[in-house]
């Protein structure tokens, strides 16, 4: 039923060379190829809402391009060139790590956002073997003291990875943890703390207050929020909730590995406006990539 989409780029590229043998490509060609994979695309997790933004910039990259020259093969090229333009928007400037290195902030403070089980307590065991190898000293917090197993998970990654790690008592309040804990790991001159935070809607305490106050006492120096690629188009819902509520500086995509249908990065690409610091690739800590636009492009179209 649900499509890949780099099978849908494929099929644009095979529709517009059946249609458009002689000619250069004109607005219209494309528009009329361009109205058959709406569906396909919406399919394959690329939200409605972006597709003029995407076609936009495939017409940009394809109007005048002389069809019979090319071939299928030379437009589904172009079709790659014009994804990679795309997904290099939310490309980092930096690596994380070699950015938190050159930070003159100690400890650096990350706060992780997303909803629950999107990843974040194992992005967060990722990143801190990360910048374990980096030669760098990272401490985990949990700040999530509601939901059962939550510190126990991260506590577990502390253990194995050999990290400082920080808790509350359960229901104690978030924020004061959090707080709490950053003092502590400064007194020891820990070089990062990274923070979990609760991904549930709590019955009792309003999840947006409770990521508010951990970050107005925290102010960390940096807010990541993880999105699971397998989200698909809820993804897009997730970044406007977590703009809403504390805002973010950057993305973490996870599943990627799992993501047959391709859609969630090109969606965040073209309407994130911040970068996409790294790809989870499995359930080991060594899989977490730094986000590459030609990689994605070779994984979803090769
Ligand atoms: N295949 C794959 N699985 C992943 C990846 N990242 C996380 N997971 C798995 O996703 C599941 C949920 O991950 P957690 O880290 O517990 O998610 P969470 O966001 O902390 O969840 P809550 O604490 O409930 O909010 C676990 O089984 C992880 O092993 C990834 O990049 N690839
Ligand atoms: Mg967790």
């Amino acid at each position: 039923m649900f499509k890949r989409v780099g099978e849908v780029f494929r099929g644009i590229a095979s529709r517009i060379a059946e249609t458009v043998s002689k000619k250069e490509l004109t607005e219209e060609d494309l528009e009329r190829v361009f109205k058959e994979v709406e569906l396909p695309l919406v399919e394959s997790d690329v939200a409605y809402d972006v597709l003029p933004v995407l076609f936009e910039e495939l017409k940009r990259r394809l109007i005048g391009s002389k069809v019979s020259r090319l071939g299928e093969g030379g437009l589904v090229g172009l079709m790659k060139e014009a994804l990679t333009s795309i997904l290099s928007n939310v490309e980092p400037k930096q690596d994380l790590i070699d950015h938190i290195k050159a930070s003159g902030a100690r400890p650096y403070v990350v706060v992780f956002l997303g909803v629950n089980g999107v990843g974040k307590t194992t992005t967060i065991a990722k990143v801190a073997y990360k910048l374990m190898k980096a030669g760098l000293r990272p401490a985990v917090v949990a700040a999530d003291t509601f939901r059962a197993g939550a510190q126990e998970q991260l506590a577990l990654h502390a253990e194995r990875l050999g990290v400082p790690f920080f808790r509350g008592k359960y229901g104690a309040d978030p924020a004061a943890v959090a707080k709490d804990a950053v003092t502590h790991f400064a007194k020891r001159g820990l070089d990062a703390v990274l923070i979990d935070t609760a991904g549930r809607m709590h019955v009792d305490v309003d999840l947006v207050e409770e990521l508010r106050k951990i970050v107005r006492v925290v102010r960390p120096h940096m807010k990541i929020l993880v999105l699971d690629a397998l989200t698909g188009n809820d993804a897009l819902e997730q970044v406007r909730y977590f703009d809403r509520a504390v805002g973010f500086d950057a993305v973490i995509l996870t599943k990627m590995d799992a993501d047959a249908r391709g859609g969630c990065a090109l969606t965040l690409s073209l309407l994130l406006q911040r970068p996409i610091v790294y790809v989870g690739t499995g359930q080991s800590y060594e899989d977490l990539e730094v986000f590459r636009a030609r990689d994605v492009v070779e994984r979803i179209l090769s």
